[in-house]
């Protein structure tokens, strides 16, 4: 359960996750549960997922959605993907079996991988 809103900003911050670092084990199945408290939408990403996993909820609501972990040690970046919503405090991370170092997955280099147009050849 991964609780999204306005009263888990900290100082400094408007929105937030609570909790902000989720420990799964690998190769498991996860289920999130995530309960938006705020009158606006949130999401909850995991770009580094293959594939991404991603969960929107206009709020106040609860969706969940399952995915599974991948087969290695590793830490992956989750954010809101609403627009400027992870700068002001929607970040968290994925931290499967014992972690590692943060890979950099930021949201721009998401999109430009998303809008990355499919041309068939047409020879
Ligand atoms: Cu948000």
């Amino acid at each position: 359960m991964v609780k999204a809103g306005r009263q888990y900003a900290r100082e400094g911050e408007v929105f937030a996750f609570q909790p902000r670092d989720l420990r799964v084990g690998r190769c498991e199945e996860v289920e999130v549960v995530l309960e938006n408290t705020d009158e606006v939408r949130h999401d909850l990403m995991i770009p580094g997922l293959s594939p991404l996993f991603a969960l929107n909820v206009l709020g106040p609501g609860t969706v969940s959605g399952s995915f599974v972990t991948p087969d290695q040690d590793i830490t992956l970046f989750l954010h809101c993907h609403i627009p400027a919503h992870d700068k002001v405090g929607m970040m968290g991370k994925l931290i499967v079996g014992k972690g590692s170092p943060l890979k950099t997955v930021t949201p721009t280099l998401m999109l430009q991988k998303d809008t990355n147009p499919t041309t068939a050849s047409a020879s």
